[in-house]
């Protein structure tokens, strides 16, 4: 761990559990640095022009304003790195990650559906299948609305607030909700998406360690929106097939 990363720990962020998290890392220290430098530049620039052109030292205002360059070669520095930061790094990284999906074979897919105020996890289980899901069906005993009669879904796996997953394995999620617009954010993953009624978006991310890790809502969705959470995604390290532990449902 570099001393750059002290400022992302000052700040609250937790390890990195993810394999494609240090890119992320990377890209928030030098934010971090880049924001703080500019915040103590811009705050010495302002107390200066406080001084510098106080009114007992400049009682009549000055029509023709500055006329040295600095300024201007500042802003375009910065205009610059800026530039640099989202066409050079956070747009190629993001490409990347919404780009290139691992392979639906060598990846687990899990299904997650919002609601107000927890998250369902819909395994596929042995055979591999998703049974057939209907909003009609569902109730307090089947959050998802799985079809009792369709065969696929005999072996599948549904949880409330908990997900297990494997590591080194990719994890492709794909999100829905039930009701409003949540987001699923794994901050340990160093991944958030938001999940939203009527779309199925995928997201992916493939754990690196074991450990139980932080399942919260990143989208303002509710009064219950802070209890949105699950102790979730972590997993022996003898784990090598997803297994899921059903969790006490919050009745509702
Ligand atoms: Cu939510």
């Amino acid at each position: 761990m570099n001393s750059l990363a002290l400022i992302n720990e000052f700040l609250g962020q937790p390890p990195n559990a993810s394999f494609h998290g240090y890119q992320i890392d990377h890209i928030l220290e030098f934010c971090h640095w880049f924001m703080g430098a500019l915040f103590l530049g811009w705050s010495a620039f302002f107390v200066f022009v406080l001084i510098r052109f106080r009114k007992g030292r400049h009682p009549a205002a000055d029509h023709q304003g500055v006329k040295s360059g600095i300024s201007t070669h500042l802003e375009f520095s910065v205009v610059l790195i800026e530039a640099v930061l989202l066409l050079g790094f956070a747009i190629p990284l993001w490409a990347k990650r919404v780009n290139q999906f691992p392979p639906g074979k060598e990846a687990l897919l899990v299904h997650v559906v919002g609601q107000q105020f927890s998250w369902n996890f819909h395994l596929p289980g042995p055979d591999g299948q998703f049974g057939r899901r209907d909003a009609s069906l569902v109730t307090n005993s089947n959050p998802v609305g799985l079809d009792p009669n369709d065969p696929a879904g005999k072996d599948d796996i549904v949880t409330v607030g908990e997900l297990h997953v494997p590591v080194n394995r990719p994890v492709i999620t794909e999100l829905s909700s039930k009701d409003v617009i949540h987001d699923f954010f794994l901050p340990d993953m160093r991944i958030a998406a938001d999940a939203i009624p009527g779309s199925l978006i995928p997201m992916w991310f493939t754990p690196i360690k074991t450990g139980t890790y932080e399942v919260i809502c990143g989208q303002l969705c509710g009064l219950g929106h802070s209890s949105q959470g699950a102790p979730p995604a972590g997993a022996p390290k003898t784990e090598n097939k997803p297994a899921a532990t059903p969790a006490p449902s919050p009745g509702g």
